[in-house]
């Protein structure tokens, strides 16, 4: 979610931190408090603009909002940008009107208006124990705790598949970053213990268990402490590559080429091939894990993981040298697979690993970084959580 700074806060005590950060800045107490997470995706890349499948789930980290009906317009202040406020005329807004992290609350609020809602003034105090620009969706995390705080707060009948649709808007016209729905959807959508298959050309979904202490695994999110935004251009660049990718192939999008070594002959383009290539591999591996979680075999997964991440590197082109490093090391420490997860070029890692190696990989980790001179990772293990919801 763009330019400030997130330290970890324990989840427990952040309803309380932004309900105290609201009274602050707007001299009275909130008329509620509301809360989104972050998410990880377990595998599925780069396939959710190509109308393919993707697997995350959600993180028991993410945004709390403190908001009221009060003021003049909409105002935000965020407590991981010192305190910084930003207030605009709810019929003021529009894309470009605003930049940084309050491109995001309020891109919400436009996108809001733009559906024909009609949302009154609104005070929000913003606090987050979810890093930025790490992976974890953040921005969506963000977008989507401001959605259902105002339409909770002004009675917007808004559904949930609705404000999907209002918070992607929001972060592709409003912050100019042209990603897919992933983010949102995993936001919104995910159940406590399980992982969200996700149909992104039709938007239908299925929760599939993923309860990974049951089997004595642990997945661990691996902060490789390199910053990504998905505004820089690079991402987009990589989903223009797609879309010509099926454009040559005669396809709608890629999604629609199966899985096979002679399918890609007709694109002359070596890098659009393997572009291609991942995004229809991808697909695979997502299904494939979703069989297996369905079947109780997580361990399995392991490998489909580590592929991804061969994959992302070889094919797609979106990691890192923190991130390769990541990989290698956990998996010669005894974890049975692992991968980059999100949008790339920054941000984390996923690891599946057993929970009796879960000490082994950290030192091993810790100590490749210091090899490398890369400050010590963070690292923490994941439970697949409770989607978005009003704590208060
Ligand atoms: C980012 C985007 F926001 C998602 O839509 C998705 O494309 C992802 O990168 C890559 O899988 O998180």
């Amino acid at each position: 979610m763009g330019d400030c700074d997130s330290g970890w806060v324990s989840p427990r005590d952040l309803a309380d931190r932004v309900a105290r950060d609201y009274a602050g800045a707007f001299g009275h107490a909130p008329a509620g408090v509301w809360f989104a997470p972050g998410r990880v995706n377990l595998i599925g890349e780069h396939t959710d603009y190509n109308d393919g499948f993707v697997l995350p789930f959600a993180l028991s980290v993410g945004v709390a909002v403190a908001a009221g009906r009060l003021g003049n317009g909409i105002t935000v202040s965020s407590r991981q940008c010192a305190g910084a406020v930003v207030t605009a005329p709810v019929d003021g807004l529009a894309p470009g009107a605003v930049d940084g992290w309050a491109a995001y609350p309020l891109g919400m609020v436009w996108s809001l208006t733009q559906a024909g809602y009609r949302p009154g003034s609104t005070t929000i105090a913003i606090d987050a124990d979810l890093a930025a620009g790490a992976g974890l969706s953040s921005s969506a995390a963000l977008e989507c705790a401001v959605g259902l705080a105002v339409a909770d707060l002004h009675g917007l009948p808004v559904v949930r598949a609705e404000l999907i649709r209002l918070a992607s808007k929001a972060e592709n016209e409003f912050a100019g970053a042209p990603t897919g729905i992933m983010d949102q959807s995993a936001v919104l959508l995910c159940q406590a213990g399980h992982a969200l298959l996700l149909d992104c050309r039709s938007g239908a979904s299925d929760d599939v268990p993923l309860e990974p202490g049951a089997a004595g695994l642990a997945l661990l999110v691996i902060d490789t402490g390199v910053r990504h935004a998905l505004t820089d251009g690079r991402y987009a660049q990589r989903r223009r590559s797609c879309e010509a990718a099926a454009l040559a192939l005669g396809v709608s999008s890629l999604r629609d080429l199966p899985d096979g070594p002679g399918d890609l002959t007709g694109l002359a383009d070596p890098e659009l091939r393997r572009r291609a290539r991942h995004v229809i591999s991808e697909n695979r591996r997502v299904l494939a894990a979703a069989d297996l979680l369905r079947r109780g075999d997580l361990a399995a997964v392991g490998q489909l993981l580590t592929e991804s991440h061969v994959s992302l590197r070889d094919d797609f082109e979106v990691s890192w040298p923190q991130a390769d490093v990541a990989v290698e090391t956990v998996i010669a420490a005894g974890a049975i697979g692992a991968r980059m997860t999100g949008g790339g070029f920054g941000g984390a890692v996923i690891a599946l690993a057993p929970v009796t190696e879960a000490v082994g990989v950290r030192m091993a980790l810790d100590e490749a970084y210091s090899r490398h001179d890369w400050a010590p990772p963070a690292i923490w293990p994941a439970v697949p959580s409770h989607g978005a919801r009003r704590l208060r």
